[in-house]
């Protein structure tokens, strides 16, 4: 077989680069190593930037998101237990969209079928070949036969646990990371959320946010040990931390309920460099890992996309490099100004094992100051909405 853009992995990154692809006629195969069931049970974030809605749009995928997404003009933060708003909208005239990465992955995934997109599921042993040549291919598995694509480009769309990043020589890659030293508990309930908006709360036991994916369907997490049992974290046991690290108004008004997804994802801040190598782009995850609590790991990798899918074009429409070889420059730029952002929402919301007394005033006085400060919150708000492409 034989395709122009090669795309390893079916999440986000690479669903939305094949649509914005395939809608400028450029071909593309998308390999994925799991099933579409797999794919799809992954609860995963739940903001997009602006940025991101109107590339959705752009891509055709926007009617369900338009339709059942909930767009907030701001959110809540808190600390010892009373909340405050920042208001996106009137600081920056922008706002923000609550959809699941869930129902954007579906989306996609149905766009993809509608334009028979090639979507080839459980692809085993992928793995490129011949990236620093004008003639790269893929390889992989399926059903005990071994296959072969040739193709123009391959985008490394197969976030951090992919074999992308791995072709990259140890000679040519640098690798940024820090692993931060507890997780995020998350929960899905079929319960009212709590909020209009999302809140962030700092507090001396511990960050917790309350989130959304519809009006009977809310999202919420607690910072925990990385290494506890799942089982230790009865919903009973849930619950009552949670409503002691949130606003006390919220703590008693929630609605709690059992919980239909519960797990505990790792929180590390990571990035690897270049994006490029020979005709190897990495893209999203397979590129850099941010903490969720800026909400940016989904929309870094839509900004990857963008600026992929444009340099693409100009490749094959205009005979123009300019825009692929820059890409890994144009993305980088942003992906660190994103992770400096989700670094320090964490610093200022979670409490570390090793802090002190001391510490834990310097955060609370860090959110009174973000409270009382217009130039604070614009900064914040800024970040939080998305950095312009
Ligand atoms: P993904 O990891 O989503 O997709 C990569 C795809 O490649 C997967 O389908 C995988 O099966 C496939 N793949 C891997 N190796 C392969 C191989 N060798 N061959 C073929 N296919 C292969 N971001 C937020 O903004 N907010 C959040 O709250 C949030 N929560 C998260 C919770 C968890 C547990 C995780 C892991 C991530 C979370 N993220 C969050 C970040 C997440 O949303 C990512 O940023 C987003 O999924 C990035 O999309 P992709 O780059 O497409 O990578
Ligand atoms: C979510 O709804 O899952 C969510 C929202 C905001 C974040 C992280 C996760 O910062």
């Amino acid at each position: 077989m034989r395709t122009q853009v090669c795309i390893i992995g079916g999440g986000p990154s690479g669903l939305l680069l094949s649509q914005l692809l395939h809608l400028k006629g450029i071909d593309t195969v998308i390999l994925e190593r799991k099933s579409r069931d797999y794919v799809l049970s992954r609860i995963r974030a739940g903001v997009l930037e602006w940025g991101s809605v109107e590339m959705l749009r752009e891509a055709g995928v926007g009617d369900r998101m338009d339709r059942e997404g909930f767009v907030h003009a701001g959110t809540y933060m808190s600390a010892l237990n009373k909340g405050f708003r920042i208001d996106f909208e009137k600081l920056t005239g922008k706002k923000v969209m609550v959809y699941g990465q869930t129902e954007v992955t579906r989306d996609l995934y149905d766009a993809r079928d509608r334009m028979d997109g090639v979507i080839i599921d459980e692809a085993d042993g992928v793995t490129p070949h011949g990236l620093d040549t004008d003639a790269p291919y893929v390889t992989y598995v399926k059903d005990g036969t071994e296959h072969r694509i040739d193709c123009d480009f391959v985008a490394g769309c197969d976030g951090f646990h992919g074999v992308s990043r791995k072709s990259i020589p140890a000679s040519v890659l640098r690798e940024y990371e820090s692993v931060y030293p507890f997780g995020w508990l998350g929960i899905l309930s079929e319960t009212p959320p709590v909020s209009d908006e999302l809140i962030y709360a700092n507090h001396e036991r511990g960050f917790a946010l309350c989130s959304m994916r519809n009006a009977n369907l809310s999202r919420y997490y607690v910072q925990a040990p990385v290494d506890d049992p799942i089982e230790k974290w009865t919903d009973e046991a849930f619950w009552d931390e949670l409503k002691r690290r949130i606003p006390e108004d919220a703590a008693d008004r929630i609605v709690t309920g059992p919980s239909i997804e519960k797990s505990l994802a790792p929180l590390r801040s990571f990035v690897a460099e270049p994006m490029r190598w020979g005709r190897l782009f990495l893209v999203g995850d397979a590129a850099h890992i941010v903490p969720p609590t800026g909400a940016k790991g989904l929309n870094l990798a839509v900004s990857d996309v963008h600026y992929l899918y444009h340099g693409l074009v100009q490749h094959y429409q205009d005979k123009d490099d300019s825009g692929i070889d820059t890409y890994s420059q144009k993305a980088l730029a942003r992906v660190w100004k994103s992770e400096r952002f989700s670094w320090s929402m964490t610093k200022m919301l979670h409490r570390f094992p090793d802090q002190s007394a001391f510490d834990q005033r310097m955060q609370e006085a860090e959110l009174a100051y973000l409270e009382s400060s217009t130039a604070a919150q614009t900064a914040l708000a800024e970040n939080y909405i998305g950095l312009p492409f």
